[in-house]
This record gives C-alpha cells, sequence and structure tokens, in this order.
C-alpha cells in the first residue's frame, strides 16, 4: 500500500476533528439540557459544619428537625442522617413548591435520593447537603440510604410525604409534621 500524501493525512485530520467536534456538542446539550429542563446538577453548595456538635446547638437541633415554613413563605426540610435512620423518619411537604431539604450527618457518609424524583445526594460529615426540588407527584414517597454507611444500611429509610397544596398547613410556629394531618 503507498503512503499517504500530506493532502491524505490533512483530510483525515480534519475528518476526526469534525467527528470529534459533533460528539463533545452533543455531550455539552446533553448537560445542559438535564440541568435546564429536568434540573440535574453537579453539587455546588459548599457549607460546612461541625459533626461532632451539630446536634446540641443551631439548625440541625432535634427541635428544629423537619419541615417550617421560613421567611418569605421558603419550605425547607431538614434532616440528619445517622446510623441507621433518618431524624425524622417522615417529612411533609407540600407539592407543586419549591421545596429546599437540606441535610447533616454527624458519623459517616450516607446518600438519599427520593425516589421519582431528581433528589439524589451524598451526605458527608462536615457539610451540609442541600437540594432544591419542586414535588409534582402527590402521595408517601421513599427515601432510602443509599450510600453504603454500616451492617444497619438496609434498614435506613424515610418517608417523604408530598401533599397538595390545599392540605399542607402548618402550625401557627411555621411547622408541618406527618403525624399531625
Ligand atoms: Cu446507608
Amino acid at each position: 500500500m503507498r503512503a499517504d500524501t500530506e493532502q491524505d493525512i490533512l483530510k483525515t485530520e480534519l475528518w476526526w476533528t469534525a467527528v470529534v467536534t459533533v460528539i463533545v456538542t452533543i455531550i455539552m446539550l446533553a448537560i445542559i439540557y438535564a440541568g435546564l429542563v429536568h434540573h440535574i446538577n453537579p453539587p455546588s453548595n459548599i457549607e460546612t459544619i461541625d459533626p461532632k456538635t451539630l446536634h446540641l446547638t443551631g439548625e440541625f437541633t432535634e427541635g428544629n428537625l423537619g419541615t417550617k415554613v421560613e421567611a418569605g413563605d421558603q419550605v425547607t426540610s431538614r434532616l440528619v442522617a445517622t446510623q441507621f435512620a433518618f431524624q425524622p423518619q417522615c417529612i411533609v411537604v407540600p407539592a407543586g413548591r419549591t421545596v429546599t431539604l437540606r441535610f447533616a450527618t454527624p458519623d459517616v457518609i450516607h446518600g438519599i435520593l427520593v425516589t421519582g424524583t431528581n433528589v439524589n445526594a451524598m451526605v458527608v460529615p462536615g457539610y451540609v447537603s442541600q437540594v432544591h426540588t419542586v414535588f409534582t407527584r402527590t402521595g408517601d414517597l421513599l427515601m432510602p440510604c443509599h450510600e453504603y454507611c454500616g451492617l444497619g444500611h438496609s434498614q435506613m429509610w424515610a418517608t417523604v410525604r408530598v401533599v397538595p397544596e390545599s392540605e399542607f398547613r402548618p402550625g401557627p410556629d411555621g411547622r408541618a409534621t406527618c403525624g399531625a394531618r
């Protein structure tokens, strides 16, 4: 077989340049589409918290966990992920409204996902994991731990109770719980 001329080599290089450009463009468009349409984004919230004292003072003390309607009608739900349970076991949130979920852990790495939604995050000791989402489907959604955290890992799950806006009735202190339904 005859050696390629410089022209042939140039043609081949340009051809593969075009192929790579098309592939990269498709991947970039898929990432932008997933981010804008499905709200699937890489983690960006870097917020630290001391895992040794998070239950003693501040945001993640027992009395401040669960769902609360805060200033500006912002619905925020706070959970602590521990070996091998979530505290609280069940949170109630309204459908069709932006909800902020905030997680922290005092022990090891956990992971959370809410079945059938775009909520999926790691919970790493020392950091607060925050997810903004809008729940569209009402009902009890399963929220298992998806990061192996020890022997009781398979027993570790919580429930996200999504109720229609009309049934979401926080108390005078702004708090809503699964129990008071
Ligand atoms: Cu786990």
